[in-house]
């Protein structure tokens, strides 16, 4: 049992986190004031988003200097302070390497475009066809994914903003460059590293096709290879270390994983976060697939502990939208709904995630103008919907459940201006619920969703079935209620959660008896009718 299974990870979007000096820009002395805050709520280790030089077309995931810390964020000695502050407290930091692509404001990037050879095999430049794109591949932003440079006639990758031009991994200069900012961040004494992304380094041997690029890269070639050998050549295998793969496999995910292989403590996979995407497009709506999200969670959940991988385990990020107001109720259920959410991730085997401010059940943002909207994807498929017709209002409508801005608003420390997150003028707007959905007045309300949160956190410690049990989903009798037991050493812990608003039949293979190790309510545990939202556990 390493010590990431039993442990319980916080992501902080720094931007957005707290602003200590004014700027209305979240700031690493931010962090630190509030590491106080992490350290009650139970957690072990702290994800922080890049805070490192970049010019911010993708808010900091397009790096221009790896090894130095962005000045709208703070200094290297502030970020020195912060490692050591969290550390005297017995949590680890994680940085999150964006190692598939740089910044184009990136010194090897200026200098491929100088024409220097040395640098322009840094990147994946390759000739027209016919005076076209070397293929028809589209980026995740919606553009071309292919940018042309009139001064060296070439055309080079980029699978996000053209300001992100991929890494050329195949070449072994790139992979020592990396390792050498692994290198400097641990000398540093952070605990961990996430990873950008990761299933996309391992470019295909000839480029062809068409439609979204990340589909003729992920889980490429040799990506196993050269994540086993940037974890060798560094020595991080016992850190903690997470990968995000976008659109991978089970099998990849087990082989990510699974110790044996030597790659990464865990991984990030999405396909639980697409069931309410239409025809499999984020930018069509659709209301939430709840048999298909069981199937995903059994398939996923059961198969990793039978092969021996292990899943980071989330509902949140600040790509994704808020899940109160994705799976759950803003309205009448929001309390209960939300925690709900969160009982059905915590008991969940891997590492569960806990994303600024869901915690505290923060909703999505509700903007009512393209004006308010920050994110370059959001901005893009604003235009590639209108673009397809929509109207203005079904463009907003599609960002306001779509847009990654959601979960990028400002944390929500009180119910002040701002919601106590600046003193200045926030870089992006926030939702009108602050009055009463904030951390201070979460604090003082024992019945609160925080409050809750830090129960989930402290079961995991307390309840080793939880850390190191096996799992088996269990059939319902109803799509609208997700059912699994955890099993370790002859206990059993039995899990039931409902995503539905209206209460529900449940009929279970048996009923278990016992006390509810938690619910969300008093009185949820019910073993023939389950009230809307309502979530329970009981251990035998
Ligand atoms: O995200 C990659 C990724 O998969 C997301 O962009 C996702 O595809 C998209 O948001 C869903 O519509 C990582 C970072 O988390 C993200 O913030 C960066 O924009 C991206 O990589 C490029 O670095
Ligand atoms: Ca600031």
């Amino acid at each position: 049992m390493s010590n990431f299974q039993s442990s319980v990870v916080y992501q902080i979007y720094v931007k957005s986190f707290y602003d200590s000096n004014g700027d209305g820009i979240g700031d690493l002395n931010g962090i630190r004031e509030k590491l106080p805050y992490l350290r009650k709520l139970g957690v072990d280790d702290i994800w922080i988003t890049p805070f490192f030089p970049s010019p911010m077309h993708d808010n900091g995931y397009d790096v221009s200097d790896y090894t130095a810390v962005n000045p709208m964020f703070g200094t290297m000695e502030d970020c020195e302070a912060l490692i050591a502050e969290a550390d005297a407290l017995g949590m680890g930091l994680m940085f999150d390497m964006v190692f598939n692509h740089t910044s184009w404001d990136h010194a090897w990037f200026r200098k491929a475009l100088e024409g220097d050879p040395e640098y322009m095999d840094y990147y994946i430049f390759r000739d027209g066809v016919d005076g076209r794109a070397p293929t028809d591949w589209i980026a995740s932003f919606g553009d071309p994914a292919w940018e042309y440079v009139p001064s060296l006639n070439k055309w080079y990758l980029h699978l996000f903003d053209k300001s992100q031009p991929d890494l050329n991994w195949e070449n072994p200069k790139v992979r020592e460059e990396l390792k050498n900012v692994i290198r400097f961040w641990k000398a540093k004494g952070v605990r961990g590293f996430r990873f950008d992304v990761l299933n996309l380094i391992s470019k295909p041997e000839r480029f062809e096709g068409e439609g979204a690029g990340h589909r003729y890269c992920k889980d490429g070639r040799h990506v196993h290879e050269f994540i086993r050998e940037l974890v060798a050549d560094t020595g991080i295998e016992t850190m903690v270390t997470v990968g995000e793969m976008a659109s991978t496999t089970l099998d990849n995910c087990v082989r990510y994983t699974n110790p044996q292989s030597h790659e990464l403590s865990m991984c990030f996979n999405f396909h639980h976060l697409k069931v309410d995407y239409k025809d499999g497009d984020k930018w069509a709506l659709m209301e939430p697939d709840l048999v298909k999200l069981r199937d995903l969670f059994r398939e996923w959940q059961e198969e990793m502990a039978r092969q021996g991988g292990w899943s980071a385990v989330f509902w949140c990020n600040h790509d994704q939208p808020r899940i109160v107001s994705r799976f759950g109720d803003e309205g009448a259920y929001w309390k209960r709904s939300a925690k709900m959410l969160g009982t059905f991730v915590h008991l969940l085997r891997g590492t569960p995630y806990i994303y600024q401010g869901e915690e505290l059940g923060m909703t999505n943002a509700h903007f009512q103008s393209i004006e308010e909207y920050r994110d370059v994807e959001a901005i893009n498929y604003y235009h590639i919907l209108l673009d397809r017709g929509a109207t203005e209002e079904q463009a907003l409508a599609v960002l306001a459940q779509r847009a990654r801005d959601n979960g990028r608003t400002p944390m929500q420390w009180t119910a002040g201006d701002n919601a106590g997150f600046t003193t200045g003028t926030p870089w992006i707007g926030l939702p009108e619920n602050r009055a009463f959905l904030n951390a201070e007045a979460e604090e003082a309300d024992p019945d609160s969703i925080l409050h809750y949160y830090r129960n989930l956190v402290q079961l995991r410690k307390d309840h080793p079935i939880i850390a190191r049990g096996d799992i088996r989903f269990l059939d319902t009798g109803n799509g609208k209620i997700l059912a699994y037991e955890r099993t370790l050493e002859g206990r059993k812990l039995t899990v039931v959660c409902s995503f539905s608003g209206q209460p529900e039949a449940l009929r279970l293979e048996s009923s278990p008896a016992g006390e509810a190790l938690v619910e969300n309510f008093p009185g949820a545990v019910n073993w023939e009718t389950v009230e809307p939202y309502a979530a329970f556990a009981v251990l035998e």
